[in-house]
């Protein structure tokens, strides 16, 4: 079948395909007001101890929103404008090529890395109105066998010329991997845990990052350009560029979140919130389409290692009381969001009581083989 290309969908005489059209529920609302969060200035809170007063304010309101939806801003965080430019250049010039050029990094089914347009390899029926590119980071000191940096992936896959691409985005993950450690370790302090133990949990983590580019359409009021989830990873942080379309599920209400320059929108991801034991939470989530503008954003998701199990520290136990969530592994917890269950709002409630089932199966298993020795 024909691969996504929005000139042609957009030049079809009645709608959209039908493929493209979201159920009643999920299609966009028209008057979306915006969700006022929190600006966390990250060079305050690093220059600690000169500016303590603005530290622990923006702490206290940055983890009142994590409390309640998880997103909030960060400001003065220190990456260059350099590389935020060359970052959406890169992505102009990748999602300009023509589509056989595109399909060269196509991602297999399973896979979590490389291009797909939205009838890729998706287990659903209603499609989302974009293109992307997602690429793994692994920050480990010594990559282990099967991971390769961005770089190598690049010119794997997609030859040679484009060794420029490969170097800014193993550039730009390089940079979101430092302020994810600052944004993290807030985090953790703003729960009153020890900065060393968010440090040694993300040791070695084994990151994502997704350049998002979504076509004008014109009847933008039927699809969506990603559709309501939660991100079951740790923590996001998204570059949007000045069009606008994300928007949050909070207290019963879409709100949008406006662009902001030079600042990058963070939120909670569902392994985050179960490392938290529910404290933090991770929220719903979805971008629009509008039919006048391209938009672009760029995500970067920090995830633990694949073998790390993620359970909350003793210290938020002993104040969220029983666990809500199961001891799990990031390699889990990714394996059930690419093949067996789709991110949506429920993700981490599913997959917690995939994991009990299995845990039963797993049991009864030992059980019958024990009775039978
Ligand atoms: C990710 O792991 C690398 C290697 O251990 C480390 O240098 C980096 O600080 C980690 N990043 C985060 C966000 O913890
Ligand atoms: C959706 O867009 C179409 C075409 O622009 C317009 O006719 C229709 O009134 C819109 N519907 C809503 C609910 O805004
Ligand atoms: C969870 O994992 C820890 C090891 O990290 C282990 O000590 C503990 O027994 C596990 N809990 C359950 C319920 O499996
Ligand atoms: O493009 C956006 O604003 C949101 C993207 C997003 O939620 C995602 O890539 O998971």
């Amino acid at each position: 079948h024909a691969g996504f290309d929005a000139k042609v969908l957009n030049n079809q005489p009645n709608n959209i395909p039908p493929e493209y059209v979201w159920s009643d529920e999920d299609k966009p609302s028209t008057d979306i007001k915006e969700l006022q969060v929190p600006i966390l200035d990250i060079s305050s809170f690093l220059s600690g101890h000169d500016n303590h007063v603005a530290a622990s304010q923006a702490s206290r309101l940055v983890s009142e929103a994590a409390k309640l939806h998880g997103f909030f801003l960060v400001t003065n965080h220190g990456v260059h404008e350099g590389i935020l430019a060359r970052a959406y250049k890169c992505m102009d010039t990748f999602f300009d090529l023509p589509a056989s050029e595109k399909q060269k990094a196509k991602r297999k089914w399973g896979e979590l890395s490389g291009y797909a347009d939205s009838v890729a390899g998706r287990f659903y029926s209603e499609l989302p109105w974009k293109e992307t590119l997602t690429l793994r980071f692994s920050a480990q000191e010594k990559l282990e066998s099967g991971t390769e940096t961005v770089k190598d992936y690049v010119s794997k896959t997609m030859g040679d010329g484009n060794e420029e691409f490969g170097a800014v985005f193993q550039e730009y993950s390089e940079a979101m991997n430092t302020l994810s450690l600052n944004i993290i370790e807030f985090l953790g302090m703003s729960l009153g845990i020890e900065r060393r133990y968010m440090r040694e949990f993300y040791q070695d983590n084994d990151s994502i990052l997704r350049l998002n580019y979504y076509p004008p359409c014109k009847q933008p009021n039927l699809t969506l350009g990603t559709g309501p989830h939660t991100d079951p990873t740790s923590i996001t942080i998204l570059y949007q560029d000045h069009v606008g379309g994300l928007q949050v599920f909070v207290e019963n209400q879409w709100r949008s979140i406006a662009p902001k320059p030079r600042s990058f929108v963070v939120n909670i991801g569902d392994t985050f919130m179960a490392l938290t034991n529910g404290i933090y939470k991770s929220c719903l989530h979805r971008a629009v389409v509008n039919s006048e503008r391209e938009r672009r954003s760029l995500a970067f998701f920090l995830c633990p290692q694949m073998a790390k199990v993620v359970k909350p520290p003793t210290e938020l136990l002993e104040v969220s009381g029983q666990r809500r969530y199961p001891n799990f592994t990031w390699s889990m917890f990714l394996e059930f969001t690419q093949k067996h269950y789709r991110s949506d709002k429920n993700t981490l409630q599913k997959f917690s009581d995939w994991l009990r089932s299995r845990e039963v199966i797993d049991n009864n298993l030992t059980d019958r083989v024990s009775k039978r020795e």
